[in-house]
């Protein structure tokens, strides 16, 4: 047997289309045109690729983008004075800053400046609280919200099975088990998170209906860790030295990803999987926040 291919690229691309549809209705119907504001502090290339697709992306859909470039030794005060700002500033809907951030940053002190109703990533401990206690009616979790719609766009249902989640992260282990144990839709998993600390993390990935690997490790999930058919959704983004490409470096998963996908029954690959997805989420995200500043 071999794996269907999620294709994240032509799903994220679906969303996309939506997002401009409905932007454009906003410009039309409301005078408003939805402002993101991307922050981003040093140097990190990686980053750079990143923020600079969400830029692009907003382009493409008609939202209003502007990119903060901050030197890696940006204080702490100088970043929270400039989130105060764009807090105050009516035509930015979304703030958002770019993690991994510079070690002189907290991050949490980061994301508690910014206003919830401008938190699109979902960062916010009072976005991330509702959405634990399973109100979905605000901000999503980006990484964890594109996964959700990859796995329902191919006709795979979470409820009644047993998804194990790799990685405890705050951007996606956590949040998505809070998404797939949700009531409804998209939920009503039984969900195991393993971690570093895990003993015999095989014996869960082997029971799991569903294994999201995100624990940046590269090409950590094998083939005999899975069962046959499985659904495997890849969150992992390395890069690995590849002498005989052009760029001397490629990107490579969290799964083991040739063997994987011969006895998984889905998986997505990386790049073109879960990445797009976390884009599209976010440009999402962005046009609800809009409707969060109408509210009040
Ligand atoms: N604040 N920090 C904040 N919000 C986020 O949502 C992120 N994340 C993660 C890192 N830090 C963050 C992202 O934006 C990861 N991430 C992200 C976004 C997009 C892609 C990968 C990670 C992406 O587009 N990946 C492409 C390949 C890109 C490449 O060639 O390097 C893909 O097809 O997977």
């Amino acid at each position: 047997m071999s794996a269907i291919i999620i294709d994240g690229k032509a799903i994220a691309a679906k969303v996309n289309a939506e997002t401009a549809a409905e932007t454009e209705k906003l410009v039309r119907e409301k005078g408003v045109r939805p402002g993101l504001a991307v922050i981003l502090a040093g140097e990190d290339p990686a980053s750079q690729v990143y923020v600079s697709r969400k830029v692009k992306m907003c382009g493409e859909l008609g939202i209003d983008s502007r990119k903060i470039l901050l030197p890696a030794d940006v204080s702490q005060d100088t970043l929270l004075g400039i989130i105060r700002d764009l807090n105050n500033d009516p035509a930015i809907h979304g703030i958002l800053v770019q993690s991994p951030a510079p070690k002189q940053i907290s991050e949490q002190a980061v994301v508690r400046a910014i206003d919830p109703r401008k938190d699109v990533d979902c960062f916010h401990p009072e976005n991330v609280g509702k959405v634990f206690l399973g109100d979905l009616s605000g901000f999503l979790p980006c990484t964890p919200w594109g996964i959700s719609v990859l796995l329902a766009e191919s006709g795979i249902s979470t409820a009644g099975k047993h998804a194990v989640i790799l990685g405890r992260s705050a951007i996606v282990g956590r949040p998505m088990a809070a998404l797939l144990l949700a009531k409804g839709a998209g939920g009503d998993a039984t969900v195991t998170i393993c971690h570093s600390r895990t003993k015999d993390l095989a014996s869960f990935t082997r029971q799991a209906d569903i294994v999201i690997a995100a624990l940046g490790i590269p090409r950590f999930l094998k083939a005999d860790m899975i069962r046959e058919g499985a659904v495997v959704v890849d969150v992992g983004i390395n890069r690995i030295p590849a002498p005989e490409t052009k760029t001397g470096s490629r990107l490579v998963g969290d799964v083991d990803y040739e063997p994987v996908a011969e006895k998984a029954g889905a998986i997505t690959p990386v790049p073109g999987g879960v990445g797009p997805m976390t884009i599209a989420m976010l440009m999402k995200n962005t046009l609800r926040a809009v409707r969060m500043a109408e509210q009040d």
